[in-house]
């Protein structure tokens, strides 16, 4: 199969396999009251995966869905940061590295985390769980952490530029892009040996090298050291963070506005952001991230740069070039977006963010195609469905041959293809949201934590 050949439509009955597939990953990762990304690999719960959970678990399982965000909610610290982990206490501190000894804190619920954050598409999440089953309830009562969520971005890592900087590479999500080799490379590693776990479930040539490891604890711990507070070495306003913040602020719009709230607050400060990102992220056809300590661009080819295609107030001129950009050298009218540039030197198509395709991305950039351009949406929405249904809920997949890397039945993979199915009609298959629940039969939200696949 090439990349440039449009993958052939899906038909009701791989639609529905793969729905049955979807659920049932999402139900053995269900535990109790927030979903693990991956058993083995991940077995805790992370901040931006429980968002994508959350919007394929509205449409089956609505309640699970509201959970899932409440229990991160509930381990929000006093100064409004999500951190990036919520550590189970069950699962033994030997399971993940860098684990609850490492970060040494807790967040005022008692439940030990992590200090960094991750991009905050939550408020999204929450209102597309509104979308799929109303609850007012529900809207008021986590609106206030996502506008809590959103002040602490805003507060502690305003750039100069108007934009919100990261200050770790997993604080993007995409850990590994090859737009962070060059900020990295100025941190110092400290001299202590890193405990690799994620090698025992993973193979190392598709995860980061033991140079970046030491580099990412290196970080981790400097800014633990200061209390959670300074940024170390590495501060960079990241496309896909900001895009998300901006993002964040029109979703609360919505959301401010269906709790009886002034929505117009959160409309000017997504277009001011947006405004400051063209400004100050957009060169050639394409977003990219920008080093706060150095003010340097630090142009590369990461699909992270596509993101702002959801931005409402994105001009229709940098849009139509971002589209332009992502046909001609992301080659997306194949139905795949590698999340590196496949013409560049770094693109690996098998190692962790440096080019395979994460559903998570492609689905952030097919919402952003869906009312621009709907004839390469669809393309993008057949690709998500036909990787999964090639390899499995694998964690990320070969741009071109979909083979499946990283680990097995991962969340997200698994929640954003059902809301793929829901959305699109693929091959005459209508699946309007309540129609995914009847699919697997009796899988239905009645017993949590007892389900049964029919
Ligand atoms: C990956 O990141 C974690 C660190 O946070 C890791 O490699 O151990 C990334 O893909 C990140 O985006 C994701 O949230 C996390 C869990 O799926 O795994």
């Amino acid at each position: 199969m090439s990349a440039r050949d449009p993958l052939p439509p899906v038909g009701p009955e791989e639609a529905r396999a793969i729905t049955r597939d979807a659920v049932r990953v999402l139900v053995a990762n269900w535990e109790g009251c927030h979903t693990v990304p991956s058993r083995r690999l991940y077995p805790h719960q992370w901040s931006w995966d429980s968002a994508f959970i959350t919007i394929g678990n509205a449409r089956w399982a609505p309640r699970r869905a509201r959970s899932e965000l409440l229990a991160l909610f509930g381990a929000q610290w006093r100064d409004g940061r999500v951190p990036h982990i919520v550590f189970n206490p069950d699962v033994p501190d030997t399971s993940y590295f860098p684990g609850p000894a490492f970060w040494d804190v807790r967040a005022p619920c008692g439940a030990a985390t992590s200090g960094i954050v991750q991009p905050p598409v939550h408020a999204l999440a929450a209102w597309r769980v509104h979308m799929a089953d109303p609850d007012p309830a529900f809207l008021r009562r986590i609106y206030p952490r996502l506008v809590a969520q959103q002040e602490f971005l805003r507060a502690a890592r305003r750039s100069p530029e108007g934009l919100v900087s990261i200050v770790h590479p997993w604080e993007s999500g995409m850990d590994n892009s090859p737009a962070w080799d060059r900020p990295l490379a100025a941190v110092v590693p400290d001299p202590v040996v890193v405990e690799r776990r994620d090698l025992t479930h993973v193979s190392a040539d598709e995860r980061p090298t033991d140079s970046d490891y030491e580099r990412y604890t290196t970080l981790a711990r400097a800014y633990r050291d200061s209390g959670y507070r300074a940024n170390g070495a590495f501060a960079v306003a990241d496309p896909l963070f900001v895009t998300a913040y901006g993002s964040a602020e029109a979703a609360l719009a919505r959301i401010a506005a269906a709790c009886g709230l002034d929505p117009a607050p959160h409309h000017r400060e997504a277009a001011r952001v947006t405004a400051a990102m063209v400004e100050h992220l957009y060169a050639d056809g394409l977003f990219h991230a920008r080093d706060t300590l150095t003010g340097r661009l630090i142009r590369s080819g990461s699909a992270a740069g596509l993101t702002p295609l959801i931005l409402p107030d994105l001009p229709r001129e940098i849009a139509n070039a971002l589209v332009g950009t992502a046909v001609e050298r992301f080659g997306i009218e194949g139905g795949t977006l590698p999340s590196f540039m496949p013409g560049a030197p770094e693109f690996d198509p098998a190692r962790y963010w440096r080019g395979p395709s994460w559903i998570n991305l492609t689905w952030l950039v097919w919402q952003g195609l869906r009312h621009r351009r709907p004839d390469l949406a669809d393309l993008l929405a057949r690709g998500m469905v036909r990787a999964v249904g090639h390899a499995g809920m694998r964690e990320y997949f070969d741009p071109v041959t979909l083979e499946g890397h990283g680990c097995a039945d991962f969340s997200w993979s698994a929640a954003l293809v059902l809301d793929v199915l829901a959305r699109h009609r693929l091959a005459g298959v209508t699946a309007p949201g309540g129609h995914i629940a009847e699919w697997p039969g009796r899988l239905a939200e009645a017993h949590d934590g007892a389900h049964v696949l029919a």
